[in-house]
């Protein structure tokens, strides 16, 4: 008989423990299902009853392990970042970085299992992939020196500047105390009102409203660590760094209207092609950089470095690249996996360090405690997911769900049982252990107690402005109609002119903008805590300089009906693929289309469950019929009208063009036909349409 438990290590000096019957094992001959006690199941399809029709018996323990099991099944989600995606992959560092760093994991050539997870902030864990939203980038770096969690973001700052007001933030931010809505989301009374009181978020705002929070898809988002960390190299020289992840397919970003219909045509949008990506291979890429510098360019800054709402422009500080990762393996089990994993930004391993930034001290506390309450023991450490590749040896014990079993007398420290045969257990390293970056605090302390922010902190304004000068057109407008699209939504009459007030200190036509948008006066400027200052415009912050005209990784959809050119469609298709596209045919009915040839083409997606906003780019090939056909039917005119609206590329065959003038669609360079030049037009957006179709602020 085929032994089906398997056996997983705890991290725990590589101590084993039985798990559930090991994946696949469904099905086998020899599978036996079992209770939780081992004892095999004779039918699992009917309860223990008294006769025939009877009553069912208290005595059946089969049913009431199940069912007690299922009862117990959920867990609480997280306070914030409820709803995430995963993935396993590795790191692998491409940079000799002993200059600055001593942790072995950067050590040039290392590989690093790591386990990612990617949020939303505000929705719970059963809302929408799509909302306006900051999107959370976690990764557990797996070290042969134990676990480094690099908790981050894809925007580079934070709405405050000191964990003691996180949680009103997210109160503000989440369903309304009373009437729990909206579900996901900042488009509400709550959220406004507090950001407009808090002038310290002005920069975040920015980027909120920005089409950073509408991102095209997990794989093409930034991730930033944020604050500034330090690295610490072998001579216990500590150098400050910011972290960067960059993704290998540039960024991409969806536009508002197409975000929100994404909404109604995929809550899972983002999941989902997280996960195909992977399927299919298309493994996605960061590269990982950091910016270094020393106390002398940190007091050399005009703002202080230990501020979450403050970035250093790359312009600046250029970014170092000093590895890879790459997410290649989906979770076996999205609970077991995704939803026990436990990250926690104190998680650091020799080499990487904390510097004073009080957001990021707050939450060295933060996170352990909420795991405790989240997984419901201090041992979460011990789920496989959150347990490190490396030993764990210490003298911490027992507690609840405790799955490792120590063995002998020694659970103190010191002790000097080894001196007399007995195992006395790990010793400190006072070598190679964890010690903290010595030198002074990153700025002079009084050692004074006091309940303050250092000076610069009041400086809430010019790095918005920085991000305002250094966007697009097309972004600006994008942003000022994001502030209008949200204040709209903002039922309490005080809070859109406080917020316009704080904007005049961004920028005065921004401002305008808004309050033209939202049809008020413009109001009179909030007074700034201190003035702002200019920085020079940096154009990594803009994400539509940032874009690679490459359809890697990218799905383009094929409309077609009866009759389509059988040849114009493989071509097409091989082409696509060739580019390292996925090629998605969508057809009236889901058994396919009947072709030129006579051949039946099955459809991937029926043309009513696929928009094409789930596409960046369409092509329709249909023929005279099929499009007289098609230009009768709504969902199609809609197909190509929402892509157009959306500034994608639409490539077509002579005989679908009726379907294209029935959409009112005036051809521009994004408008082809299905040769090459449809290729390089689907490898970008074409903002530059944008005026024409649609009012912005
Ligand atoms: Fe946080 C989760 C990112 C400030 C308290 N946070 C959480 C996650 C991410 C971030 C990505 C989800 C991790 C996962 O996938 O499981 N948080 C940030 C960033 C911040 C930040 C980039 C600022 C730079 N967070 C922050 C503060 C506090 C917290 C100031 C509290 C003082 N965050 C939490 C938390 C969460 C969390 C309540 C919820 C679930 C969890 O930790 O594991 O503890």
């Amino acid at each position: 008989m085929a032994d089906t438990r398997f056996e997983t290590t705890t991290g725990n000096g590589g101590e084993t423990h039985q798990q559930a019957p090991a994946k696949g094992s469904h099905g086998d001959a020899d599978a036996h299902l079992t209770t939780n006690q081992g004892i095999r199941v004779s039918d699992n399809q009917n309860s223990l009853k008294s006769g025939e029709r009877g009553p069912v018996l208290l005595e059946d323990f089969v049913l009431r392990e199940k069912i007690f099991h299922f009862d117990h099944e959920r867990i609480p989600e997280r306070i914030v970042h409820a709803r995430g995606s995963a993935a396993h992959g590795t790191f692998e560092a491409t940079d000799d970085l002993s200059d600055i760093c001593k942790a072995a994991l950067f050590k040039k050539g290392t590989k690093t299992p790591v386990f990612t997870r990617f949020s939303t902030v505000a929705g719970g864990a059963g809302s929408v992939d799509t909302p306006r939203d900051v999107r959370g980038f976690a990764v557990k770096f797996y070290t042969t020196e134990g676990n480094w969690d690099l908790v981050g973001n894809n925007i580079p700052v934070f709405f405050i500047q000191d964990a003691i007001k996180f949680p009103d933030l997210v109160h503000s931010v989440k369903m309304e105390a009373d009437r729990a809505y909206p579900q996901a989301g900042s488009a509400h009374d709550t959220f406004w009102d507090w950001a407009s009181l808090m002038p310290e978020t002005t920069h975040m705002l920015m980027w909120a409203m920005s089409d950073r929070a509408i991102p095209r898809s997990l794989r093409t988002i930034e991730g930033f660590g944020i604050h500034t960390f330090r690295m610490v190299n072998q001579a216990g020289k500590s150098t400050f760094v910011k972290f960067h992840w960059k993704p290998k397919l540039g960024l991409q970003s969806t536009v508002w209207d197409e975000a929100l219909k994404l909404q109604a045509a995929d809550n899972d949008y983002h999941r989902r092609d997280l996960y195909e990506a992977i399927d299919t291979g298309a493994f996605p890429e960061w590269e990982l950089g950091i910016q270094a510098f020393d106390q002398a360019l940190a007091d050399s800054l005009d703002w202080d470095v230990l501020d979450a709402t403050k970035i250093i422009p790359e312009e600046m500080i250029p970014v170092r690249i000093i590895g890879r990762m790459t997410l290649d393996r989906n979770p076996d089990n999205f609970f077991a996996e995704t939803e026990q994993v436990a990250y926690c930004p104190a998680n650091v391993v020799p080499g990487i360090d904390f510097t004073s930034d009080p957001l990021l001290q707050g939450r060295l506390f933060s996170y352990l405690d909420t795991q405790k309450s989240r997984l419901g023991t201090a041992n979460f450490h011990q789920i496989p997911i959150n347990a490190p590749k490396c030993p764990v040896m210490n003298f911490q014990r027992d507690g609840q769900m405790q799955m490792t079993v120590p063995k002998g007398r020694a659970n103190y420290e010191p002790n000097s049982l080894a001196a007399h045969g007995e195992d006395g257990g790990p010793r400190e390293c006072p070598m190679t252990g964890f010690a903290t970056a010595k030198g002074r605090a990153d700025h002079d302390e009084t050692g004074e107690k006091l309940r303050i922010r250092a000076e610069l902190f009041a400086d809430h304004y010019s790095h918005a402005r920085l991000f305002w000068k250094s966007q697009t057109d097309s972004e600006r407008a994008h942003i000022a109609s994001s502030f209008v699209f949200e204040l709209s939504k903002v039922g309490l009459e005080q809070v859109p002119a406080r917020l316009v007030a704080n904007l005049r200190n961004v920028d005065e036509d921004l401002a305008r903008r808004v309050a033209d948008g939202l049809g008020i006066d413009l109001p009179k400027m909030a007074k700034a805590a201190r003035e702002p200052i200019d920085i020079e415009p940096s154009d990594a912050l803009s994400i539509q300089k940032n874009m690679k005209a490459t359809i890697e990784g990218r799905q383009i959809g094929i409309l077609i009906a009866d009759g389509s050119d059988a040849d114009e469609i493989t071509t097409l298709k091989s082409a696509i693929e060739k580019a390292g596209a996925k090629a998605f045919v969508v057809a009236p009915r889901i058994g396919g289309a009947k072709l030129s040839d006579g051949k039946v083409l099955k459809a991937d997606g029926q043309l009513l469950g696929s928009p094409s906003q789930i596409f960046d780019a369409v092509a329709v090939i249909l023929s005279e019929d099929g499009a007289a056909v098609m230009a009768k039917e709504g969902a199609a005119i809609q197909f190509v009208m929402d892509a157009f609206g959306h500034l994608k590329a639409i490539g077509a065959s002579e005989t679908a063009k009726p379907l294209l003038d029935k959409a009112g669609i005036e051809p521009d360079d994004g408008v082809t036909g299905l040769g090459d030049d449809f290729l390089k037009a689907a490898a970008r957006r074409f903002y530059d349409r944008e005026p024409s179709i649609r009012m912005l602020a």
